[in-house]
């Protein structure tokens, strides 16, 4: 785990229907697409990932509950959750891992409840707007989290 550290990435509701509906906001890539880009920029930096998606609240408490047995950090999309979840911004809080925000959209352009985050508080950091690069941008910033120069 110390020479190629695991970074566990979550996707909330939804991120699952990527590249089927609205492209205008989220663009055309699919989740997999995501998963493939992230899993090369993560070679890339030394690091592995397991990439994830669910559409429900609970089993992202869970895993962020228990990501610190495998994992050293948190890239999450909350989807939705984001929003909304005090319970999701307490088991980010209680992994004690560093936590990296990423929204494909930015969302401070959009619906004005879609601009306040419950998780940004567990956050090192937030990116968002820049569609897939953000995963990749988020990786990069992990990467100095867990292995400062
Ligand atoms: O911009 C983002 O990444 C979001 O986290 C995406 C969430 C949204 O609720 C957040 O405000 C911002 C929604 C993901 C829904 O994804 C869809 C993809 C295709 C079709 C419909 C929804």
């Amino acid at each position: 785990m110390t020479d190629h550290p695991s970074i566990l990435i979550v996707n909330g509701p939804n991120l699952n229907m990527l590249g089927q509906r609205e492209p205008a906001i989220y663009g055309r890539d699919t989740l997999a697409d995501i998963e493939a880009a992230s899993r090369a920029k993560a070679s890339e930096l030394g690091l592995t990932i397991e990439f994830r998606q669910s559409n429900k609240e609970g089993e992202l408490v869970d895993w962020a509950q228990s990501a610190g047995k495998n994992h050293a950090g948190i890239i999450i999309n909350a989807g939705g959750y984001t929003h909304t979840s005090v319970a999701l911004l307490d088991a980010l809080i209680a992994s004690d891992l560093p936590v990296v925000e990423v929204h494909l959209s930015n969302i401070f352009r959009r619906e004005e409840f879609r601009h306040h985050s419950y998780i940004s508080r567990a956050a090192s950091g937030v990116i968002c707007g820049f569609g897939l690069k953000g995963y990749l941008l988020a990786l990069d910033a992990m990467a100095q989290l867990v292995r400062p120069d």
